[in-house]
Formats: structure tokens, sequence, C-alpha cells
């Protein structure tokens, strides 16, 4: 399951940091998803981490993938949207495909590896007590010992909803730098956290206390707000979300589809706006990640 990198550095204590697939093959428009993942790896190796993207291939799960396998990921025709709950499916099936939040940090913690980085966390949706469509990725956090750095939840959610959900499944939350927690493309989301980290070490010790502390097997969401300067106008953002959001009810994609048919809606009718967003965020959450990593691995 793990490359040979990415087991010699688990087996050595190096710092390692997971990075999901769904980002790349569904998250991200083609042609420049493919470049986005090997920047991203790049970007972790920069800061002295070892990248390990994770993904299933031919019924395989992988834990750090190379080259040709990235861009099976982003280019390849019917690689399939895979949460947790849908990996020993895959695997029967000879499957490939992408992994979700969820997905992604199961294998990770199989894997031994505790830090990782991704754009924003899925949650519980807008309508949510009519559809039900919450994210498996909040219930797999509250039963995962990882550290996820991300820049909040994904705007298209009910965010306060999300948030209170996190608190219920009992899944420790921390804004870094900031007291106010991140709206993905945004900066600020308009809510608060009640934590606030401000360096990879602080990140690592809440990590050593987390382990101190035993069970329940939770994860750390380390929400680290995309900068001002590269967030969406808000404005812009609002208004196109709305339209979004009646677009893809009045069309009734329902199910595993939303996430990905609303973040291309944004990109679409924002000229790319939403997606320069989207990568700073991922960006700043990636090299975020690898310092963590480092402070973690570092005794
Ligand atoms: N972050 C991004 N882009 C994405 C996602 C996260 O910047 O596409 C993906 C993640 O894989 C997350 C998934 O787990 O969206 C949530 O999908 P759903 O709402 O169907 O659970
Ligand atoms: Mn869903």
């Amino acid at each position: 399951m793990l490359s040979e990198e990415v087991r010699e550095a688990v087996g050595t204590r190096r710092p390692v940091v997971a990075l999901e697939s769904t980002i790349i093959a569904h998250g991200l428009p083609r042609p420049g998803n493919a470049r986005v993942a090997l920047e991203l790896e790049e970007a972790v190796r920069r800061e002295g981490a070892v990248p390990a993207t994770i993904a299933v291939l031919d019924g395989r799960p992988r834990v750090g993938l190379d080259v040709d396998q990235l861009e099976r990921i982003a280019n390849e025709d019917g690689i399939r949207k895979l949460g947790h709950r849908d990996l020993p499916l895959a695997v029967a099936a000879g499957a490939s495909g992408a992994t979700t939040v969820s997905a992604t940090a199961q294998l990770a913690a199989l894997a031994g590896v505790r830090v990782f980085a991704t754009g924003g966390l899925g949650g519980v949706h807008r309508e949510w007590t009519v559809t039900q469509d919450e994210s498996a990725d909040l219930s797999l956090l509250a039963r995962t010992r990882i550290t996820v750095v991300c820049a909040g939840v994904k705007s298209i959610l009910d965010v306060p909803a999300t948030l209170e959900r996190l608190e219920t499944l009992g899944v420790a939350v921390a804004g870094y730098g900031t007291d106010r927690f991140p709206g993905f493309y945004l900066s600020d989301s308009g809510h608060p956290v009640d934590w606030t980290l401000s360096t990879p070490e602080q990140v690592a010790d809440v990590m050593r206390a987390q382990d101190a502390l035993g069970t329940p097997e939770s994860a750390l969401v380390v929400a680290h707000p995309v900068a001002e300067a590269e967030q969406l106008d808000p404005e812009l953002h609002a208004r196109v979300l709305a339209d979004a959001l009646t677009t893809c009810a009045a069309r009734g994609i329902t199910g595993q589809a939303v996430t990905p048919f609303l973040l291309d809606y944004l990109v679409r009718h924002t000229s790319g706006a939403s997606l320069r967003a989207n990568l700073a965020a991922v960006r700043g959450n990636v090299r975020l990640a690898a310092r963590i990593a480092t402070a973690w691995t570092r005794e």
C-alpha cells in the first residue's frame, strides 16, 4: 500500500504529508489539475517533508503516487470519487478512484501518516434538514487520529451547522493565526473559533496532548485561512453561490455529485477567480502541513 519512499520516511520518522486526490480528479478542472498535483507535492518537498498523495488504483490503495499514477488520477476517464465507505467496494472490484477527505484520512492513519493537507472539508449541506446531506468527512474525523490542515469547510455548505456537528462529534478545531473560522474561498466565514494556534510547534503540542489523553481517537482540524489578498471577492462569492445552489436544486443533482457541481459552477461563473482562491488556500495549507509534520517528528 505504501510507496517505497513513504514507507522509508514513516519508518525513520521523517515528516510526511498526506494529500487527497479527489480535489485533483473532481475538485479542479482539467487540464491544469495534473500540474497542480505535481506542484503540491513539490511544495511539500521544498519544506523538507515527503508527500504522500493517496488514491486507489486498479483495486489497490496507494499511499504515495509516482508521476504516472498522479497523471492517471488527474486525466483518466472513469476515476471514481471514493469516500471511506467505498474503499472495500473499490478494492474488491479492482476499481480506480480518487479519495475524499474521509477515505484519505482513513488510509493515511492506517499507513502511520499523521498530517494531512486539503482545501476545504466536506460538511453539513444547506437544506440538510430535508436532504440529510452531510459529508462522511465529519464522522470519520471523529474516530481517526489525524491532523488535517484545511481552509475551513467548503463555503457551499451550511457552515454554522457544520461547526455545531464538529462539536457534537468531538472533533478538535483550532484557527491557525486567527480567532475566526476561515471560509474556504474567503478568509473569514463570519464565525468565530474557540482556540487559536500560531506556530507549527503549538500544533504539534496539541497532537502530543491528544495522544497523552488517549481515546477517543479523534482528529485535530487546523483551520488555516487563505490570505485576504488572495480570497475570492465576498460579494461575488455570495452572488454566484446563490445561483449555483439554485441551479443545483433545479437540476435535481444529489449525492456525491453535489460538491463537484458547485465547485465547477463557481469556477465557470467567476471567470476562474474561485479557482485561484481555491489554489491559494490549498497551497498555503500544504506548506503549513509540511511545517507541522516537521515539528511533529522533531522530538
Ligand atoms: N477540498 C477542495 N476541493 C474538493 C474537496 C476538498 O478544495 O474537491 C473534496 C474533498 O475530497 C472532500 C469532498 O472530502 O470534496 C467532499 O465531498 P462530499 O461533500 O460529497 O462528501
Ligand atoms: Mn454528500
